[in-house]
């Protein structure tokens, strides 16, 4: 019996690409170019599944353009790459990567949070400038993580595991706010308390972003919110582009609305708003909260393995809707 035909749309892991072939026949880009919709379905004509990442777009004109697809393996916990009614729609299953990733990602928030209210990156520019010729006793001052107020802002895994490190590792008190409560046991292990979004914004020293990107979350954070945040607060977006109004942020740094930002994640990204470049206070890194060699070879394989237990009839790992699984 032949292999099934897929497409790995972005460059991976050689020892990743070597475990599908032995299961597939697999052509993937190589190159690593960033494909046009139109060449993603160029490319997809003739297979039957796909290994993606978070920069390549499943929606209803490539379902219709690729109607032997069947499933879409996405290497990343978000998927809002993905159009889901569309797919489940097509009886097209989609797949992500969650559990690997958390503690890595958990980690960068913190490092990302650390780094944006102790002003790292900004003092390093200076020293490498050559500015620094003295000591000063307010010379790059910024906030404290230790012992103060730290907001979530989506509270699902991440979160849950940058709740741990606040709570246990520098006696932060723990505020959260999310779609759904957390039952009391979860709370109590995260040592966070439930408030209202106007509650979170107006009383966190530090406020952290972990929701999933979707229309209800698109700018969550804008002109007003950050207006109702404390001047001496630091905001960190390692959830998603868009959920951050990019320059309403920039206007809110540059006038020390707020003190500090860290931001991994950009509306419109690779691209990144002009205004966010040229004001200091704000720490940028280009989307790599979940990457350490460890994490990125896991989500890799847990996407690999999406794909092999679906063509080989078993339950894959990590559905996002499972609906379409029934029906096979
Ligand atoms: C990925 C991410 O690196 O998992 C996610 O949702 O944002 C990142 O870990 C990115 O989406 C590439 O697929």
């Amino acid at each position: 019996m032949s292999k099934p035909r897929i497409l790995v749309a972005r460059e991976i892991f050689p020892e990743v690409i070597a475990r599908l072939e032995k299961h597939f026949e697999v052509e993937y880009n190589s190159a690593d170019e960033a494909w046009s919709p139109a060449q993603l379905i160029a490319h997809l004509q003739g297979k039957s599944g796909v290994f993606t990442t978070g920069s390549n777009r499943i929606d209803a004109e490539v379902l219709k353009a690729c109607p032997e697809l069947k499933i879409c393996a996405n290497m990343a916990v978000g998927y809002n790459n993905f159009d889901i009614g569309a797919m489940t729609a097509a009886g097209v299953l989609a797949t992500n990567t969650p559990d690997v990733l958390t503690e890595t990602t958990a980690d960068f928030g913190f490092a990302l949070l650390m780094a944006a209210a102790r002003r790292m990156t900004e003092s390093e520019h200076y020293l490498r400038a050559g500015k620094w010729t003295k000591w000063s006793f307010d010379m790059f001052a910024g906030s404290d993580i230790h012992g103060s107020t730290l907001g979530i802002l989506g509270m699902g895994r991440i979160g849950q595991g940058i709740a741990r490190r606040g709570a246990l590792g520098f006696g932060m008190k723990v505020i959260y706010h999310n779609r759904s409560r957390l039952d009391a046991s979860l709370e109590a292990e995260c040592k966070a308390s439930y408030v209202s979004k106007k509650e979170l914004l107006e009383t966190a020293d530090h406020l952290v972003l972990v929701l999933p990107y979707s229309p209800e979350s698109h700018h969550a954070i804008g002109a007003a919110e950050l207006a109702m945040m404390k001047p001496t607060a630091t905001l960190v977006n390692i959830a998603r582009g868009g959920i951050v109004d990019d320059a309403a942020l920039a206007r809110a740094l540059r006038h020390k609305q707020i003190a500090a930002a860290g931001i991994d994640v950009f509306e419109g990204e690779p691209s990144v708003h002009p205004d966010l470049l040229t004001v200091p206070n704000v720490v940028l890194t280009p989307h790599i909260a979940s990457a350490t060699v460890p994490t990125r070879l896991a989500m890799a394989n847990l996407a690999a393995d999406n794909l092999i237990e679906f063509f080989s009839g078993r339950t894959p790992p990590s559905p996002v809707n499972p609906a379409v699984l029934a029906g096979r």
